[in-house]
């Protein structure tokens, strides 16, 4: 899974990708126009494996990843650049939204003023702009096509007509509504605006826990008229950096200090995962406690081939039992004796959570 971090310029972008990735690229105060795309792969947090972990003291722990993609930012007309900017994004599952929301006259703003509704609207046009380029150049080529005597599909220009109309009504691609098949046939289109986004407000370390802060998250929701889509909160990316560069104690020890239980990071991962349709299953023993993501809706099967092809292949039955049943009773051996672990076939769909054993035979 692969999610493209975005924004203005100078909006904290790679702020917020050293606090996920740990990975120390540089933040200089003026905007940076060219460059190399970072990527780095965060921890997804998960409360359920720490605890795992703690029952079956295993060999090793490992929690689901997901991976991040920092780039430069956008360029409020200009759709050149934004385009050569979107070219490192276009196949990410979600994207993550970066928009300025704290005071800091050493960093220069490229709207020059602080406005976080006004870079999130000049975001969004840019994105709809870029998708609306896509779409003329394709139909171009379909004509092109027509005129060279080959018969493009009449399907495929009736979904880009459907796109054109909708972004020429400066309706984002995420809030169309598309079949699945109309879904699985402009994948290959790549368009920007259909992808789920979680909108981080980069706020001011002294607006954190404010109701100033929640009041501008809602502010920004209705911007994107409540789409399903998109999630909006807010963060300190200069804090939350702070906070991973510390060791773990004293990490726990400066967010107690701030009142918080967890960093926000965790919320924002959370958020990307949930927003791009994932879902955990665990596997758990003494070798190692495990959280693997699927898509909301796999099967069983499906599952084992994220664990190994040969489980897959030999797939004889699942093992399931819930997190919660699991915490009630301990062990996998008190659930089977309390009926509490079922034997599941290929065709179970993976719920959130499930601890799963597979049985295969190869
Ligand atoms: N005060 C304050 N400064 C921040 C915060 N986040 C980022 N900055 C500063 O803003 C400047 C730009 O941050 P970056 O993370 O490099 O921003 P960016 O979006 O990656 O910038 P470009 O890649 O140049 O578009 C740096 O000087 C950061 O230290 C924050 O939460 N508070
Ligand atoms: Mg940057």
């Amino acid at each position: 899974m692969k999610i493209g971090i975005t924004g203005l310029a100078n909006s904290g972008k790679s702020t917020i990708f050293n606090s996920l990735t740990r990975l120390g690229v540089s933040t200089p105060p003026y905007a940076a126009t060219s460059g190399e795309p970072h990527l780095g792969m965060a921890k997804v947090p998960d409360e359920r494996i720490d605890r795992l972990a703690e029952i079956f003291k295993p060999k090793k722990v490992t929690y689901a990843t997901v991976q991040f993609v920092d780039y430069i930012g956008l360029t409020r007309g200009d759709a050149k650049q934004n385009r050569s900017v979107c070219e490192f994004v276009k196949d990410a599952d979600a994207l993550v939204h970066v928009i300025r929301a704290f005071e800091d006259e050493g960093v220069l703003h490229p709207l020059g003023s602080l406005d976080p509704l006004r870079d999130a609207r000049t975001v969004e046009a840019e994105l709809i702009l870029g998708d609306m380029e896509l779409v003329e150049k394709r139909l171009e080529n379909m004509d092109l096509a027509l005129k060279k005597g080959s018969k493009p599909s009449p399907e495929e220009r009736a979904l880009l007509e459907k796109c054109q109309a909708a972004l020429n009504d400066e309706i984002s691609l995420r809030d169309v509504s598309f079949t699945n098949e109309e879904r699985v046939a402009m994948r290959h289109l790549q368009f920007m605006s259909i992808k789920p986004q979680v909108v981080v407000l980069n706020i001011g370390e002294h607006d954190l826990n404010s109701d100033q802060a929640a009041a501008m998250c809602r502010e920004v929701e209705r911007l994107y008229k409540g789409s399903v889509w998109v999630k909006a909160l807010a963060l300190s990316g200069k804090i939350e950096m702070e906070i991973a560069e510390l060791p773990s104690e004293e990490a726990r020890a400066f967010l107690e200090d701030l009142g918080i239980q967890e960093p926000a990071l965790n919320r924002l991962i959370r958020a990307c995962y949930e927003n791009i349709g994932l879902i955990s299953f665990l596997t758990v023993g003494e070798d190692e406690v495990r959280s693997w993501p699927v898509r909301k809706g796999s099967d069983a099967h499906a599952a084992a081939g994220k664990v190994h092809s040969d489980i897959q292949r030999g797939f004889i039955r699942a093992e399931v039992i819930s997190y919660e049943d699991f915490m009630k009773v301990g062990s996998l051996a008190a659930g089977r004796d309390k009926g509490l672990l079922r034997l599941e076939g290929k065709t179970y769909p993976v719920t959130d959570g499930d601890i799963i054993h597979f049985r295969f035979n190869v």
